[in-house]
C-alpha cells in the first residue's frame, strides 16, 4: 500500500545551469529509481542557492532549468512530489527553530562550510552559508523522511540532521523521524576528468574536467576522449594507482549497468584509447534523449510551472502539518481566529 512506503527526500541547488555527471550519477539517478518504491519528495532548493550571490533573472531561469532537467532524467510528477523550496515557506520557518537547537561549534565543524567559506573569504561569507546545513535539516525533517539520496559529500549534513532532530525529540517529545543517508557506494563520488584527485564539481577552477549534461554531446565526448589517465596500459580498476581510469570505469559501469569486472574483462589487452572512445559514445547515446526531454519542458514553461505548483501544494500539506506540531511543542501561542 502506498501509505506504507518509506519516504525519501532530496534536494538540488539551481545553480550553474546544467547538472553535471556527478550530480546525476551521485544523486539524481537514485531519485528516479526511488520514486518507484518510495513516497518521494524532491526539491529544487533555491533558498540554499542564495547563500552564494545569484543574479535574480538567472536564478529564476536556473530554477526552471533544474526542474526541467529533473523531469528530463525521468522524474515523473505522478510518481513523486517535485517542488521548489521557496514555494513551501514552512521549510524556512522550521529552519529557524532548528537554528535555535544547533550549536555554533557544531555548525562550524561542517566541512562544506569550511571549504566554501574559505573560497568566499570572510567578507563574502554570509550567515546564510553558515546555517545552510540547518535549513537542509529542516527540509528533511519537515517531511519525516526516512532516507535521503545524496552523494558522499552530503553525509555530514545528514548526520547533523539526525543530531538536531534527536535533540528536538529529546527536548519536546517524539516528533521527527531520524533519516538515514542513502548513498550508493559505486557512484558516490565521480571525479573530475582532468584531475581525478578532486570531485567533479560545478565550482571547480577549470571547466575542462566537468561533463555538463546540457552541453553539446560532441563537446562532452571530446572531454572523455582527452580524460587524464595514468601512464600504465592495463585496464584495471584501482582507485589508488589508477584514479583516472577507475573513474572512467565507474562512469561506464553506471551508465550501462555493466559491472566493472565485466568491463575489465571486455577491455583486456586493449589500451586506454578504445575505452575512452567507447565511453564517449555510451555517454552521447545516453544523453541525447535526456536533452530532448529536458528541452520539451523548457519549451513549455506553463506546463513546467503547473507541475511545480501541484508539487508545492502536495508538499505544503505535509510541511504545514509538521510545522504546526513543532510550533505547538516548542510553546508558541497559537494565533486565535480574528
Ligand atoms: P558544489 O561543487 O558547489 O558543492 P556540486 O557540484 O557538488 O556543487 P550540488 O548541487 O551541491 O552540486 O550537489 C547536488 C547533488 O549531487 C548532491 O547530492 C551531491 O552529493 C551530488 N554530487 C555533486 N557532485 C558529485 C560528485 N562529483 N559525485 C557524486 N555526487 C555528487
Ligand atoms: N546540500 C545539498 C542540497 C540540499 C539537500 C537538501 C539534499 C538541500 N536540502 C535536503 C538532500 C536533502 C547539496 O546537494 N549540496
Amino acid at each position: 500500500m502506498a501509505t506504507q512506503r518509506l519516504r525519501v527526500l532530496s534536494g538540488i541547488q539551481p545553480t550553474a545551469g546544467s547538472f553535471h555527471l556527478g550530480n546525476y550519477l551521485g544523486a539524481v539517478r537514485q531519485w528516479v529509481a526511488l520514486q518507484e518504491t518510495h513516497d518521494a519528495f524532491y526539491a529544487v532548493v533555491d533558498l540554499h542557492a542564495i547563500t552564494i550571490p545569484q543574479d535574480p533573472e538567472e536564478l529564476r531561469a536556473s530554477t526552471r532549468l533544474a526542474a526541467a532537467q529533473l523531469l528530463g532524467t525521468g522524474l515523473d510528477p505522478t510518481r513523486c512530489t517535485l517542488f521548489v523550496q521557496s514555494h513551501v515557506p514552512e521549510h524556512a520557518q522550521l529552519a529557524w527553530v532548528m537554528n535555535c537547537l544547533t550549536g555554533f561549534g557544531e555548525a562550524a565543524r561542517m566541512t562544506q562550510f569550511k571549504d566554501k567559506s574559505a573560497k568566499q573569504g570572510t567578507e563574502g561569507t554570509t550567515v546564510g552559508l553558515f546555517t545552510y546545513p540547518v535549513l537542509q535539516a529542516a527540509d528533511i525533517l519537515i517531511y519525516n523522511a526516512h532516507r535521503v539520496p545524496v552523494g558522499e559529500d552530503q553525509r555530514q549534513h545528514i548526520e547533523l540532521t539526525r543530531d538536531v532532530g534527536e535533540r528536538f525529540n529529546a527536548r519536546y517529545g517524539p516528533t521527527f523521524t531520524l533519516p538515514e543517508p542513502y548513498i550508493l557506494k559505486e557512484a558516490a563520488k565521480i571525479y573530475d576528468l582532468q584531475d581525478p584527485a578532486i570531485k567533479m564539481s560545478k565550482s571547480a577552477s577549470s571547466p575542462k574536467g566537468i561533463v555538463w549534461l546540457m552541453d553539446e554531446p560532441a563537446k562532452s565526448a571530446k572531454k572523455f576522449r582527452s580524460a587524464v589517465t595514468d601512464t600504465g596500459t592495463e585496464i584495471r580498476f584501482d582507485r589508488e594507482t589508477k584514479p583516472g581510469l577507475s573513474n572512467l570505469l565507474t562512469i561506464y559501469s553506471a551508465l550501462t549497468g555493466i559491472s566493472v569486472a565485466e568491463l575489465e574483462e571486455k577491455f583486456t589487452g586493449q589500451l586506454y584509447g578504445p575505452l575512452k572512445t567507447e565511453l564517449a559514445e555510451v555517454f552521447t547515446h545516453w544523453v541525447a534523449p535526456f536533452r530532448a526531454r529536458t528541452q520539451e519542458y523548457l519549451d513549455d514553461p506553463a506546463e513546467l510551472d503547473r507541475i511545480l505548483a501541484e508539487g508545492a501544494e502536495k508538499a505544503r500539506a505535509h510541511a504545514a502539518a509538521t510545522l504546526a506540531d513543532a510550533y505547538e511543542k516548542v510553546g508558541f501561542l497559537p494565533a486565535a481566529q480574528a
